[in-house]
């Protein structure tokens, strides 16, 4: 296959250098996608993310044969916390705060049962898990070096929330200089009203932090 590839796009399309394109899956973890979690907790409806999963797998499966870098993240807490700030923890009136355990174990705790990624999205050997304590997977973490050190500079970006996690790795990777194409059917929010807007804030003014595509034709661009 060529290396260059054209990913038909809004607000345009973009053709991509596939040999420093990186797929980042962002944040599929059970304390968000399952009842029990962080997600939850915070007074959402949990199976509003599940559409995401099977547009992901099949970009993942894609990603994988062509040997592309896949970079999942994580977004949790150190055990005793000393990565989570206090204005964190308080914040709202979640039935569990971050920490406390649950039937997932700690709720957003690294290495418990709710921290890691659903079976379906599971990461292989050779691919790479950033553990991030924040919204953005740059915040904190060694994502920088990682990007730098394969010499990427376009990010396939999806994962949920489309508007929390997804947007703010997108502007934090657009003020870095990586062109972010965001996967739309491999995001999603617990409020479909954020998702949309979310995609549309991405993609306005000519994709002022990037841009966005359907899997099936990050599929063809890719496949
Ligand atoms: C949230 C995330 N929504 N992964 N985290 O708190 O988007």
């Amino acid at each position: 296959a060529a290396a260059t590839a054209t990913i038909t796009a809004e607000p345009e399309p973009i053709s991509l250098d596939l040999s420093r394109t990186a797929l980042v899956i962002i944040d599929m973890q059970r304390d968000f996608m399952e009842p029990g979690g962080f997600g939850e907790t915070l007074g959402n409806d949990v199976s509003q993310l599940a559409r995401a999963v099977a547009p992901i797998a099949n970009v993942l499966a894609a990603a994988r044969k062509t040997g592309m870098l896949v970079i999942h993240t994580r977004e949790g807490h150190e055990p005793d916390l000393s990565d989570a700030p206090p204005a964190k923890i308080e914040r709202g009136a979640p039935s569990l705060r971050i920490g406390d355990p649950g039937p997932m174990g700690r709720i957003l705790i690294r290495g418990e049962a709710g921290h890691d990624i659903i079976p379906a999205l599971y990461p292989i050997d050779g691919e790479v898990v950033i553990d991030k304590p924040g919204k953005g997977a740059f915040y904190a973490t060694e994502m920088g070096d990682v990007l730098q050190h394969h010499g990427i500079e376009n990010l396939l970006v999806c994962g949920v929330t489309t508007e929390v996690c997804v947007n703010t790795t997108v502007r934090e990777a657009n003020d870095r200089g990586y062109r972010c194409v965001v996967i739309s059917d491999g995001c999603a929010s617990y409020f479909p009203e954020f998702h949309e807007m979310g995609l549309k804030m991405i993609k306005a003014q000519g994709g002022i932090f990037g841009w966005v595509a359907e899997s099936a034709a990050v599929l063809q661009a890719i496949g």
